[in-house]
């Protein structure tokens, strides 16, 4: 520990006292609070941030669940490149990397002995290739760790919901876990929607989630085989999911469960995981789990929609910074490689957050006095709290739960980002602090929060001062903190805005005026030769409005970008809609003409007065002119309920509102209940049309029907 000149000091008068008074003992270290974090976790709290990769056939069907009955022929990545995949990640800065090593359409991307499922009948690499080797070794060779995603709902193989199945599954397992080195986490997924293709049986079956997989004896196969392996699951046993797919915790944000309640068990309830719960009876941390993309596995669709660097940021200040580890997904294309907008995205996000933590203004104190510290002790005084070491902290006497710290400066600092850990073996001790500054003689208050826990981040505007106070405001015990950090970020682009009024025109608006706004209509990235932005213009057939904000640094100077690019697509304007009917309506707010209001937070809803009417329910729409279409949209509901949420429709396409024919497309809606983003679907070639008719086949919660926006893309 590198000690501060103004605590040597007082440490060495403390020293004489104590040796005049006769050496008091040194005091022990305070008793933990509440469950503690195994090994295992602390080391996956240090983790913070790794990355998944979903790639299966899925990437080469275009689809988020396949169904089972994929030909492995499908899986052929074209240039498949496990370096340049570690690679990203790693200067993304993750510590390690997660591989479906099957998804739930049971293709294998290892060998397996177990079925000819697998890679082992794709024509990449004559069928001598294994993704999971390649991948695990690349890692190895970056210094990343390895985990592995098995998904336990298997829709290919023909004993899945019996008891055969587990043994199939374990056996998988088992070659994970003893041909691959070292893993240092397996994710047991508890999505199941129930139907699949079963071994030609095409058939739905139903688990019960508590009881079909035997989890405990699972778990003792991975204890017994990866003793240092982490495993997740919606309720562990070591973290747990945090309840969406946003990238998002709760705020608070313990690290504590309370497994006595009903539904902890994989796949069991999602309620409370978002915030954890607190004293709690486990110690079961939260990850973020969440993708650079809308979705899980590679779409070129998608291409213009990679999350832009400001986004990332936001999610990691709302993921890590609430005490999480954040597990961002980069799905590979179908080259096998991290598309360039990832990849740009991603490395402009980890140069933002380098430039942020690189220095800690801390530091730079002249004077740091505590309200208390533990016994007087050397070894608890706050010095700790500024060598960035994990192991060394400040502790307070056991009755001080709310002591105050402060940092004085011989020169006003400025900063916007205070870091704070608590020193985890002692459990999560505090449950809400104050930060003030000195502003004029007097101290005032600049942020509050509550949990810390693994870290806090707080992110405010800027503060410039010559002094900063800690409170600790609440805490179920005294302090033990480790980490007290001020940080700067660097001057971060605010992106253009699009937005189209219901009149289908389309604005463009900067954060402040002085960058030129160039766009693009056709998908390309804008440059500084691209279109200009002067005055909102039509767009009535929709389309992809790409958009970027460009500074030249002297008149004359070429364009340098001055922010990230953003993209937003629209469907074709409803201004012409009109629902001409709908099975059922309620009356009460959920009338279906909500589903083409533009309002994206009203919604369509057969849940009326006289109770829910079941699917399937139905919708037919007069687009008030002949268009071709080439795609649909259906816009889940988006205020945190699934209810009514369809995952299964039809949907038809007609030039008079009487005539339908066969639909022009029917399927699935993947996924749609933890990840309820816009689904697009495409048509296999586009159809002239006046009139649609959406058929809602089957939903994910409840008995009734709720669709918050359709739309309809042109070619
Ligand atoms: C979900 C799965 O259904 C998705 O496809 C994805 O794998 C995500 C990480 O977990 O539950």
């Amino acid at each position: 520990m590198n000690m501060h000149p103004s605590v040597l000091i007082g440490l060495a008068v403390f020293a004489i006292t104590s040796a005049l008074n006769g050496a008091a003992p040194e005091p022990a270290a305070p008793a933990p609070f509440g469950p503690v974090p195994s090994q295992r976790q602390l080391r996956w709290h240090e983790m913070e941030f790794y990355g998944f990769l979903h790639f299966t056939v899925n990437t080469f069907t275009d689809k988020e669940w396949g169904y089972g009955d994929e030909s492995p022929a499908l899986f052929n990545p074209s240039a498949f490149d496990p370096d340049q995949i570690v690679r990203t990640a790693r200067d993304g800065g993750m510590k390690g990397l997660i591989l479906t090593a099957k998804h739930h359409d049971g293709f294998c991307l290892w060998p397996s002995r177990y079925t000819d499922h697998s890679v082992k009948n794709s024509p990449w690499k004559n069928g001598q290739g294994d993704v999971v080797r390649e991948i695990a070794d690349a890692c190895r060779r970056h210094g990343l760790r390895f985990g592995v995603y098995l998904s336990p709902w298997d829709r290919h193989h023909k004993d899945y919901g019996r008891p055969a199945y587990l043994e199939y599954y374990r056996n998988q397992l088992r070659e994970l876990l003893t041909h691959y080195g070292d893993i240092f986490t397996v994710w047991f997924d508890g999505a199941n929607g129930g139907d699949g293709y079963y071994g030609g049986a095409r058939e739905t079956r139903r688990i019960d989630n508590r009881t079909y997989y035997d989890w405990p004896n699972t778990w003792n196969l991975v204890r017994q085989l990866m003793p240092m392996a982490v495993m997740f699951s919606d309720a562990g046993p070591d973290f747990r999911w945090v309840g969406n797919e946003s990238g998002i915790a709760g705020d608070p944000c313990w690290a504590t469960l309370d497994m006595t309640k009903p539904g902890r068990y994989p796949g069991g309830t999602s309620e409370g995981l978002n915030s954890g719960e607190r004293p709690g009876t486990a110690w079961l941390p939260p990850e973020c789990d969440v993708s650079i993309r809308p979705g899980w596995f590679y779409h070129s669709s998608e291409d213009p929609r990679v999350k832009t660097p400001a986004k990332l940021l936001d999610i990691y200040y709302k993921s890590v910074g609430r005490g999480a580890c954040l597990n961002l997904n980069l799905p590979p294309d179908r080259r096998g490689r991290i598309h360039e907008n990832d990849v740009q995205s991603l490395l402009q996000f980890r140069r933002i957050l380098d430039q942020t933590f690189a220095t800690n203004l801390a530091r730079a104190a002249v004077r740091i006095h505590a309200s208390n510290v533990r016994g007087h002790a050397p070894r608890f005084a706050p010095d700790a709290l500024l060598d960035a070491d994990r192991q060394t902290y400040w502790a307070t006497d056991d009755p001080v739960t709310t002591p105050e710290l402060t940092l004085n400066f011989d020169t006003p600092i400025t900063f916007n980002v205070v870091s704070l850990r608590e020193f985890l073996p002692l459990g999560q001790r505090v449950d809400s602090f104050a930060l003030d500054r000195w502003d004029n003689g007097q101290w005032r208050e600049f942020a509050k929060a509550t949990s810390i826990g693994n870290r806090r981040l707080i992110r405010t505007t800027f503060v410039t001062t010559d002094r900063v106070r800690l409170r600790i405001t609440r805490a179920a015990a005294s302090s033990a903190i480790s980490e007290l950090a001020l940080h700067a970020e660097p001057p971060i682009a605010s992106a253009p805005r699009i937005a189209r009024n219901k009149q289908g025109q389309v604005s463009i608006t900067a954060e402040y005026p002085g960058p030129h706004i160039h766009y693009t209509l056709d998908g390309s990235e804008p440059s500084p030769s691209s279109p200009l932005y002067e005055t909102p213009f039509l767009l009535p057939r929709g389309g992809l409005v790409r958009a970027r904000a460009f500074i030249a640094a002297a008149p004359g100077a070429p364009e340098q970008p001055a922010s990230d690019t953003v993209a937003e697509s629209f469907p074709v304007s409803k201004a012409l809609w009109k629902v001409v009917s709908a099975s059922y309506q309620s009356p009460g707010g959920g009338e279906a003409s909500r589903a083409i209001d533009d309002n994206p937070s009203t919604f369509w809803n057969t849940h009326g007065p006289q109770g829910e009417r079941r699917p399937p329910q139905e919708i037919i729409v007069d687009m008030g002119e002949t268009i071709e279409v080439a795609a649909f949209t259906c816009l889940p509901r988006n205020d945190g309920l699934a209810k009514g949420t369809v995952d299964q429709y039809e949907f038809y396409l007609s030039e008079d509102g009487r005539h339908w024919g066969q639909p022009a497309a029917a399927g699935e809606f993947s996924n749609i209940k933890v990840n309820p983003i816009l689904q697009i679907i495409r048509l296999p070639a586009p159809v002239q049309a006046r009139f649609f008719r959406f058929v809602a086949r089957r939903v994910v919660d409840a008995n009734h029907v709720t669709v918050a926006e359709f739309g309809i893309l042109t070619p």
